[in-house]
């Protein structure tokens, strides 16, 4: 691997649930897709935008009309909120199953696709997550599980051997939210650096409802590293930029796709700098695959009003490779399909998506980016 400026291939409980469709004809078969993501809470604005992903294909998917089993394809959404928490998560989870979905798109974070992924597992269903990245999600032996991003082993580590390799870090600093996500990917992280020689000088812990950091980056300014690490998401990566500015630390900031959102200049306001964050996504697209991703995002602007964050694309992409899924099993049921969404083939807006025996995506992309003009700019795409 190696990291070349702009290779640009461098190389309530329950808050609300509905569905989300038209009336179906009597004759037409009723595909139910589920959906998970937090719609209320710190994260609620990165749950939304998974959510319109969502919506965007079934809209779509509606539209082409697809038959599948002889019969006319009507899509609905089940759309539930998770609030990012694991107990709601599961409680979510087994609402889906008991409306017997014929799949799920979800959850958004770790910490609540893992514990849901059994209650999926158990009845039989397929899961794909958009955007959880720990990599025990697919190794838990769930025949039914998949994910379309890349896990945190390549994330953290990718951006481990970055902050030596060409931020020219020698002391680090790391910072985690105890969440399965913010745990997951620092360790990733400092195991990507140490082995690139970089020392970690001290390590922290948040949670993910934190808004105060004083205590912990008093600490960390006394041993001056070069880089700052956060493993989390931006909700609480803003106001710790914003702490960072007010005590002096002109550190880089490094961190994972959570907090790699379009929110995140919005969060930190001026404390995000100039090229002072640097952070990755999960996923990305090469040269030939850009126009098409780019025309996405303007569609999905033109039709929400607001831009993409991070994963909307992502969703849409899973719910549409599970629909080519029961497309090519003729069935929307999870025994049948699930056999062709083992081998299947999907071109996507985000990408080439098939996936490998556990269920990751295979040759999974990143993207690099800092935040110039308070904007997020892009730094590289790399494997
Ligand atoms: N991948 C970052 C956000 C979701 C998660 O918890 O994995």
């Amino acid at each position: 691997m190696s990291f070349k400026t702009k290779m640009i291939p461098l190389a309530g409980a329950i808050a609300f649930a509905f569905a989300f469709a038209g009336a179906a004809a009597a004759d037409d078969v009723v595909i139910k897709i589920g959906h998970v993501g937090p719609i209320s809470g710190a994260i609620a604005h990165l749950g939304k935008d998974n959510e319109n992903g969502a919506k965007m294909a079934i809209e779509e998917l509606n539209a082409k009309g697809l038959m599948i089993g002889g019969k006319k394809a009507k899509f609905e959404l089940l759309a539930e909120d998770d609030a990012a928490d694991p107990k709601q998560a599961t409680t979510v989870a087994q609402k889906l199953v008991d409306a017997k979905v014929n799949g799920v798109i979800g959850h958004l974070n770790s910490g609540t696709t893992i514990p849901a992924s059994k209650i999926y597992n158990d009845a039989g269903l397929v899961q794909i997550s958009p955007s959880a990245t720990n990599p025990k999600y697919t190794q838990q032996g769930f025949k039914g599980a998949f994910r379309v991003v890349a896990n945190d082993g390549q994330l953290g580590g990718t951006l481990g051997r970055y902050a030596v390799q060409i931020n020219k870090a020698k002391k680090i600093a790391v910072i985690d939210d105890k969440t399965a996500y913010g745990e997951g990917v620092a360790a990733e992280f400092i195991k990507g650096a140490k082995g690139k020689g970089a020392e970690v000088v001290v390590q922290e812990h948040t949670t993910d409802k934190s808004t105060d950091f004083s205590a912990i980056l008093t600490t960390i300014k006394a041993k001056n590293p070069d880089v700052i690490f956060f493993g989390g998401m931006d909700a609480v990566a803003g106001p710790m930029l914003r702490q960072m500015k007010a005590l002096g630390i002109t550190a880089k900031f490094m961190g994972g796709d959570g907090i790699c959102t379009a929110d995140l200049v919005k969060l930190a306001g001026d404390a995000i700098g100039e090229g002072q964050v640097v952070c990755a996504e999960a996923g990305g697209v090469l040269d030939a695959q850009k126009a098409a991703n780019e025309k996405w995002k303007e569609d999905y602007k033109k039709k929400f009003g607001v831009g993409v964050e991070i994963y909307a694309p992502y969703v849409y992409d899973a719910v549409m490779t599970m629909a080519q899924a029961m497309k090519e099993a003729n069935s929307a049921e999870p025994a049948k399909y699930l056999p062709f969404l083992k081998k299947i083939k999907y071109h996507g807006v985000t990408g080439d998506i098939s996936f490998d025996d556990k269920g990751d995506i295979k040759d999974g992309t990143l993207t690099l980016y800092t935040y110039k003009a308070g904007k997020r700019d892009l730094l590289a795409v790399t494997k």
